[in-house]
């Protein structure tokens, strides 16, 4: 036995790798909070990122996320892997993502310490996933965990932010929503990499199938071969199959470069997000010379362009210094 383990000083870092949960949960809570050592706590797991399979669950709210999500990771823990679990929204009207949680430990898998779950606040109204995500994703991915669930609510962005962070996207819809599929044609199939019609065992699920199918049929290139599968979630029917096509994805698109490729969009979007929040807090900060201007514009003595221009340089220039 190693002397420093035996005496209880094993460092946060070195439990946090071998996996041990607690160590997750405490890191977490670190880089969450921003406690001391945050950042050289993330630097230093960069060597051992990239081994788990991140998979993301997003949908309409009520399609049935949370419920599949458990089943899944059930499925999961069959085919003999661990798993983390990230809930983002626990502040969803309609459930509450922090009754993810209940349901999973409700479940056999209660006592399973392959199974660790974490729920995070998302990002006001937009539903922006939380800039925490990507890091509890990378500190699970730390700790050893072989696959890594995020749920989230796709209502606003996060369905778009999640395909940053996820080898495979999974798309949870339910049946007979007419205005739905429309709505799912719009733009999330778009990010689909598996398509799920949940509530199977309701009306409609078959017609809304076929549509779904015959829709992605008319695709070429990536979208033609986007799996659509149907499940059962409060029953379980399916997920085996859904666990399979997840299986078969992640295998075409996890790829070292394709992480790359992730992360280095991921990184794009953070730096517009703290340009934007810059210039928020700047245009705050200017409220009387943005009123002053507003009103020239306002007596057509500058047109809206010029004005806006003008404060732009102005912030730019203040931020500079
Ligand atoms: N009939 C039927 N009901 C289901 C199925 N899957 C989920 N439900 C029910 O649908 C309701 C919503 O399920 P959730 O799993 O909470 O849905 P969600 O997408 O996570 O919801 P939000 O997190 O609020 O967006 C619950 O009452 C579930 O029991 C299914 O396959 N068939
Ligand atoms: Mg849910």
């Amino acid at each position: 036995v190693d002397r420093a383990e035996s005496a209880g000083t094993f460092s946060l870092y070195d439990r946090l790798l071998a996996g041990e949960a607690a160590a997750l949960a405490r890191a977490i809570t670190i880089v969450e909070n921003r406690l001391d050592g945050w950042r050289e706590l993330l630097s230093r797991i960069q060597p051992h990122l990239g081994r788990s399979r991140v998979v993301g669950f997003t949908g309409p709210p009520g399609a049935g996320k949370s419920t599949l999500v458990n089943e899944f990771v059930k499925e999961q823990r069959r085919r003999g892997r661990t798993v983390g679990v990230i809930a983002v929204d626990p502040s969803s009207p309609v459930t509450g993502g922090a009754v993810l949680g209940d349901r999973i430990r409700m479940t056999d898998t209660s006592l399973d310490d392959g199974v660790f779950i974490r729920s995070l606040a998302s990002r006001g109204q937009l539903g922006g996933l939380s800039p925490t995500t990507a890091k509890v994703v990378d500190l699970m991915d730390a700790a050893g965990r072989n696959v890594v669930v995020l749920e989230t609510v796709g209502a606003g962005q996060s369905e778009v932010e999640v395909t940053h962070l996820a080898d495979t996207t999974i798309v949870v819809c339910a049946p007979g929503l007419g205005d739905d599929v429309q709505a799912i044609k719009a733009g999330i199939l778009e990010i689909a990499d598996v398509l799920v019609v949940n509530k199977s065992d309701q009306a409609h699920a078959k017609q809304t199938l076929a549509q779904l199918r015959a829709m992605l049929a008319l695709r070429r290139g990536k979208g033609a071969d986007v799996p659509v599968i149907g499940t059962i979630a409060t029953s379980g029917e399916g997920v085996g199959d859904l666990a399979d096509a997840v299986d078969i994805n992640g295998d075409a698109v996890g790829s070292p470069e394709e992480r790359v490729g992730r992360r280095v969009s991921l990184l794009r979007r953070l730096i517009l997000e703290g340009a934007m929040q810059r210039v928020r807090d700047r245009c705050e900060s200017n409220d009387d010379l943005i009123s002053t201007l507003g009103r020239a514009v306002q007596r057509a003595e500058l047109d809206p362009e010029e004005a806006s221009e003008r404060l732009l340089q102005s912030i730019l220039m203040q931020a500079e210094a």
